[in-house]
C-alpha cells in the first residue's frame, strides 16, 4: 500500500528540515519504506479536503490505504509498531522508547516552541524585552536536565529509538537560535542523529528541488 505523507510546498524553513514533516520522512527511511510526498500550499491547508485529513489545517499527513493519520507523535509512533527498526523488541525498552517520543513533545519541544514563538514572532512587542530571556531560560532548564541524564551515552537509552527521532527533531529546532551550542552533549546528540543514513536521505529528499519527488525508502 502506497503510502503518501503532506508536506509543505514552500517551507518557511527553506529546506533546513525544521518542519515537521522531517520527521515522518526520517521515520520511514530508517525502517526502509518508500513514500510519495503531497506538497499543500498554506491556503489549501486550510481548504475542507486538507481539512477532512487534518482537522487543524496543517502538515504533515499520513495516508496508507484507508488509514489517514496526523499529528508527527501518533504518525512515527505508527511506523515504529509497524515496522522493524524503531523500537526495541523488549516489552520494557519499548515503554522507555515511547515514554521519550512522549517526553520529547510534551516536556522538552513546548518550551522550545514558545521560544521560537518569541523570537521570531514577539520581537516587535513592548514586553518581548522582559519576556524572552525567561522564556529562553526556561529552554536552559530543560536542556541541562537532558544533557544531564544523556551523559556520555550515544542514545537516551541504549540503541537508537523512535524517541531519539522524536528528540533530535525537536532540538534541531534551537540551532537557528545558537542556545543548543552551551550544551556539548546535546550538539553531539544532534550530530549523531543527523549523521544517521536514514536522516540524510530524509533531508536530501525535503529540499526544494526534491520536496515532492517519490523516496524509495
Ligand atoms: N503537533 C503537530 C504535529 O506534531 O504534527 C504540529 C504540526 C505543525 O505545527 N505543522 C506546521 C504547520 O502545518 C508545520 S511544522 N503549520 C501551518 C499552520 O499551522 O498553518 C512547524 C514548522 C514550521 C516552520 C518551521 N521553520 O520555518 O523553521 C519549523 C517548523
Amino acid at each position: 500500500m502506497t503510502i503518501i505523507i503532506t508536506a509543505f510546498e514552500h517551507s518557511p524553513d527553506g529546506g533546513k528540515g525544521l518542519a515537521r514533516d522531517m520527521r515522518v520522512r526520517w521515520a520511514l527511511e530508517e525502517v526502509g519504506q518508500p513514500y510519495e510526498v503531497r506538497l499543500v500550499s498554506f491556503r489549501a491547508m486550510k481548504e475542507p479536503a486538507h481539512l477532512a485529513l487534518h482537522p487543524f489545517g496543517q502538515i504533515p499527513t499520513y495516508q496508507e490505504g484507508d488509514l489517514a493519520l496526523f499529528e508527527t507523535g501518533s504518525i512515527v509512533f505508527h511506523i515504529a509498531e509497524r515496522h522493524a527498526g524503531l523500537m526495541p523488541d523488549d516489552a520494557n525498552a519499548r515503554a522507555r522508547a515511547i515514554t521519550w517520543m512522549f517526553a520529547a513533545l510534551n516536556t522538552v519541544e513546548p518550551p522550545i516552541l514558545e521560544f521560537a514563538t518569541a523570537r521570531l514572532l514577539e520581537g516587535d512587542k513592548p514586553w518581548n524585552k522582559e519576556r524572552l530571556p525567561l522564556v529562553e531560560d526556561r529552554v536552559r532548564g530543560r536542556l541541562k536536565q537532558l544533557s544531564a541524564r544523556l551523559g556520555d551515552a550515544d542514545w537516551l537509552d541504549g540503541a537508537f529509538s523512535a524517541g531519539d527521532l522524536m528528540m533530535v527533531h525537536v532540538l534541531q529546532r534551537l540551532k537557528p537560535s545558537g542556545i543548543l551550542t552551551e550544551f556539548p552533549i546535546l550538539t553531539a546528540y544532534v550530530a549523531r542523529g543527523e549523521a544517521r543514513p536514514a536522516y540524510q536521505r530524509a533531508f536530501a529528499a525535503q529540499l526544494p528541488e526534491n520536496a515532492g519527488k517519490p523516496s524509495s525508502g
